[in-house]
């Protein structure tokens, strides 16, 4: 494919697009230049190929596909279902799974699943199995209390969110804390890494029905068997959502006890973070769970995605080439250098360093919120978020620390040597950051003072350091 293929194809598309309305047609154009000079260091954060995000611009976008493969609420569904049948078959090869069900549209959505399909296989319930044959008008009241009372009864177990764990873990103002009785597990605080012993003594107490395993903000491998061990000794079912590292999973840089697919009965992902696809979810389950995990739709989301599905498609079809093990494992060296780099100057981490793809860097060390070191290394043209620590004082608004992670840079084909410049220009925005105050002379968590100078020269560098790697390299839009 010659490269003009590239800028042709998105040009034209502009060209479409600006006819209609141009200033879409703008802000498309835009964000690929604020994408191209901003340092992206968001740890769920990537740039999905070409031929991905082409896959989604297109009529599959207008076509109802309720149902599975060949078992479709509207006719006409033939092409969906090739697409649908390739997704899933690409995530089993590429993940040793059983089944794979590629229609969530996000990775809450791929978590709602997961619990809709456990709760349906462990809950004895008439009234549910009515549900599910799809005779849910015959539903009497008596029924539906009962539903209510067996579904809401259940017990999840999941890391607490302030640990690394996710909203849909079990955190109580999320719909899964409210759906479950929900306990937590955190990490040991001398050493910010999990206490499998801690993780077994509340499964023993607790009993849950669900035990899940994951983490968005958590920089280290987890040991998916000894969970399993545990899951097994209460009866629980073991989930883990993997996904900020499915590509490192992918990518064969987590094998072992670190892969969690053979070790779980239920594992979810998304679609769009190391594994560099386009924005959406997943579910890989053990076989006895496949019945229940492809009701997803519709008894937990809405119709399926047919255009996100073939970028789905074309995404896991590029994870199975070999030179995505050498990128995933390029993720963790980068990130490796990236926590060397800012612990050499003198940084705090959480856990001491990472073996994933991200850091977690505890700024307190520079007398900052989260918020007020988010916000100023994005004046300085690096792009992080705000994120709490374990134990954090600041709460879950304005934090105490910032996640970085190199999934995006790696895909621009920086390097380590880079990552060590990054470290330095980190190093400098966040030592020169001093917090402000409240009008009455508190402390704020908001304010603060970056010479404005300062932040334009590290946005400078930021820019020259991204210079040799070029993002979409053969688009030009002009
Ligand atoms: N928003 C994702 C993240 O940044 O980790 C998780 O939902």
């Amino acid at each position: 494919m010659s490269r003009n293929a590239e800028s042709t194809a998105f040009r034209s598309a502009l060209e479409v697009i600006r006819a209609v309305e141009p200033r879409v047609a703008d802000a498309i154009g835009a964000e690929l230049t604020d994408q191209r000079e901003s340092l992206k260091l968001i740890a769920s954060e990537n740039y999905a190929s070409p031929a991905t995000l082409l896959a989604m611009g297109n009529w599959f976008s207008d076509k109802y596909a309720e149902g599975t493969v060949g078992r479709r609420f509207y006719a006409g569904c033939q092409n969906v279902d090739t697409v649908e049948a390739l997704a899933a078959e690409h995530a089993r090869e590429l993940f040793g799974a059983a089944h794979a069900y590629v229609q969530p549209h996000s990775g809450i959505d791929a978590n709602l699943v997961a619990f809709w399909a456990v709760l349906a296989d462990r809950v004895e319930s008439p009234a549910l199995k009515k549900a599910q044959v799809r005779q849910v008008n015959d539903l009497t009241e008596a029924d539906w209390f009962a539903l209510r009372r067996e579904l809401g009864n259940q017990r999840m177990l999941g890391m607490s969110l302030d640990a690394g764990g996710h909203l849909t873990h079990g955190f109580r103002p999320n719909i899964s804390g409210k759906m479950f009785d929900q306990r937590s597990y955190g990490t040991d605080p001398s050493t910010g890494l999990i206490d499998y012993d801690r993780v077994a003594e509340a499964a023993r107490e607790f009993k849950p029905l669900i035990l899940v395993g994951g983490y968005s903000a958590y920089p280290r491998k987890v040991n998916f068997r000894i969970l399993r061990e545990i899951a097994d000794s209460v009866g629980a079912t073991f989930m883990v959502d993997m996904a900020h590292f499915a590509g490192l999973v992918a990518g064969k840089v987590f094998t072992g006890d670190f892969d969690p697919v053979p070790h779980a009965h239920i594992v979810t992902t998304t679609t769009h973070k190391s594994l560099r696809g386009p924005r959406g979810g997943m579910v890989l389950c053990q076989p006895e769970l496949a019945d229940q995990v492809d009701r997803g739709c519709p008894m937990v989301l809405g119709g399926p995605l047919p255009h996100v599905m073939a970028a789905k498609a074309v995404a896991l079809a590029e994870a199975r080439r070999p030179d995505f093990a050498d990128y995933a494992q390029r993720i963790v060296d980068n990130a490796q250098a990236l926590a060397e780099g800012l612990l050499r100057r003198g940084a705090k981490l959480v856990t001491g360093g990472t073996d994933n793809h991200l850091v977690l860097i505890d700024v307190s060390g520079y007398g900052l919120t989260g918020r007020q070191a988010e916000q100023a290394l994005l004046d300085s043209g690096i792009v992080t978020n705000r994120n709490s620590v374990p134990q954090d004082p600041n709460g879950a608004w304005y934090t105490s620390g910032i996640r970085v992670g190199t999934p995006a840079l790696t895909t621009r084909g920086l390097g380590t040597a880079e990552m060590d410049q990054t470290a330095e220009l980190m190093h400098t925005v966040l030592t020169q950051t001093t917090a402000g105050a409240n009008a009455d002379g508190t402390p704020s968590k908001a304010k603060y003072t970056l010479d404005p100078a300062l932040a334009d020269k590290i946005a400078r560098q930021a820019t020259d350091l991204l210079a040799p790697h070029p993002l979409y390299p053969a688009v030009d839009l002009t």
